[in-house]
């Protein structure tokens, strides 16, 4: 088998589990990684990759990759990504896939014209669960669906003293709680339902009006250690919290609150979904089960199992019931079906594309615009 030849652009959080996940599959090497200089030699011994780079472009433009995926701080998605398309390589990009929309768009396009693969890392589309409660609405098991509610709740912003580059809007975006968690949310409703959000009315809230940014590199939740000495206030222009209510295309309605400063919720996205014959609900702390309700019987907890559930769902399940999988796995199942379309082996694209992050950068848009004009916003 000829194996695809990966490189890794951000090795931080999210790039390590790019390469975890991609070394769980048998048609993909991790090749090379790419930096800060101050860190990559040590992070490429850490992770066992043979290549490093301090210059992202010198990776893009080595012969050696296939594909380049990007796992840096937001601002930097557009440049990293034009430029791996340019360079003719398929790209796999994190969340959200640029700042704005005309940007997005540029990229869109470019994919388009060179013909290469292009995705964004939608991942929580690839727990089996989710994925089953898409072909139950498919096939009609819930009927007309009425209303979609829920939430992406998080606490590791909750403190005045929790720092991080999502705060800085140079770096993250005008949005931060919406982009950063809400873009899950928004693209997996729009995933699963098939219906599509036609207007949006946003409220934003910022509790912490300044935070205390580190003048120190701190290692992360190594933040209670710090001396008053050691912060500077800095005003924040991002929101803590959003609620964003929508009016979807078959007239459903729908709510959802994003929060990351919500004690206790560590990284926590939940959804309902109401139809006229039944109702569904997951979280994705307890990814494994999915809760069904009906009106004239008793309710259904269904467990994650291959045998218990549509093929698309089963797809994705790679130990049997009761061996429960989560987020590392959504990883792996979406670079399972990119790779299989860059190796040739299957024709449909069944993971998120450019043009879902272009549409998860047009609704971020709407509700910022929303919040702006205390107003409805049409999409
Ligand atoms: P992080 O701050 O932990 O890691 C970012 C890495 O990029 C750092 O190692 C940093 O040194 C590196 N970097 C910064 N500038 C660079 C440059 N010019 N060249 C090369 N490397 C550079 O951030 P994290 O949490 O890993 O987030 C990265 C991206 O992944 C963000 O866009 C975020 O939204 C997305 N993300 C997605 C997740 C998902 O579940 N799909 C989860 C976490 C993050
Ligand atoms: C931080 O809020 C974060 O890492 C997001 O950037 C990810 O997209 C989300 O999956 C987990 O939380």
């Amino acid at each position: 088998m000829k194996k695809i030849n990966a490189g890794i652009i951000g090795v931080g959080f999210i790039g390590v589990a790019h390469i975890e996940a991609l070394r769980r599959l048998s048609n993909v090497n991790v090749v090379a990684i790419a930096d800060d200089e101050s860190v990559v030699k040590a992070k490429a011994e850490q992770l066992g990759v043979d290549t490093y780079y301090s210059d992202w472009q010198q990776l893009i433009n080595s012969k050696d990759i296939d594909c380049v995926h990007i796992c840096t701080p937001n601002h930097l998605h557009y440049m990293m990504a034009k430029a791996a398309l340019s360079a003719g390589k398929h790209v796999v990009c994190e969340k959200p896939l640029t700042t704005n929309k005309s940007e997005t768009e540029e990229l869109v396009a470019l994919a388009e014209q060179k013909g290469l693969v292009n995705a964004v890392n939608f991942n929580v589309r690839f727990y089996p669960l989710v994925q089953q409660i898409k072909a139950a609405i498919e096939n009609g098991d819930m009927g007309r669906i009425f209303s979609v509610h829920g939430s992406y709740l998080q606490d590791w912003l909750f403190y005045d003293t929790d720092y991080n580059w999502r705060l800085e809007p140079e770096t993250a975006g005008e949005s931060r709680a919406v982009a950063d968690i809400g873009s899950h949310w928004m693209d997996l409703i729009e995933f699963i339902t098939g219906l599509r959000a036609t207007e949006v009315f946003a409220d934003f809230a910022t509790f912490h009006k300044t935070r205390k940014k580190p003048l120190k590199p701190i290692e992360t939740y190594a933040g209670k250690l710090l001396k008053p000495e050691d912060y500077k206030e800095v005003p924040i222009n991002t929101e803590d919290y959003a609620t964003v209510i929508f009016r979807f295309d078959n007239g459903a309605r729908g709510a959802l609150t994003v929060s990351q400063v919500c004690a206790g919720r560590k990284n926590r996205i939940t959804f309902e979904i109401a139809g006229s014959k039944k109702a569904a609900a997951w979280t994705s702390e307890s990814p494994n089960e999915v809760w069904i309700g009906k009106r004239d019987g008793a309710n259904e907890l269904l467990i994650r199992d291959p045998s218990l559930v549509y093929p698309g769902s089963r797809e994705l399940i790679d130990y049997p019931g009761g061996h429960n999988e989560g987020f590392p796995d959504t990883f792996k199942q979406n670079f399972k079906k990119i790779y299989g379309v860059i190796s040739g082996e299957k024709t449909v694209k069944e993971y998120p594309e450019f043009s879902a992050g272009l549409r998860g950068i047009s609704l971020c848009e709407k509700i910022v615009q929303s919040n702006k004009t205390d107003s409805w916003v049409k999409i």
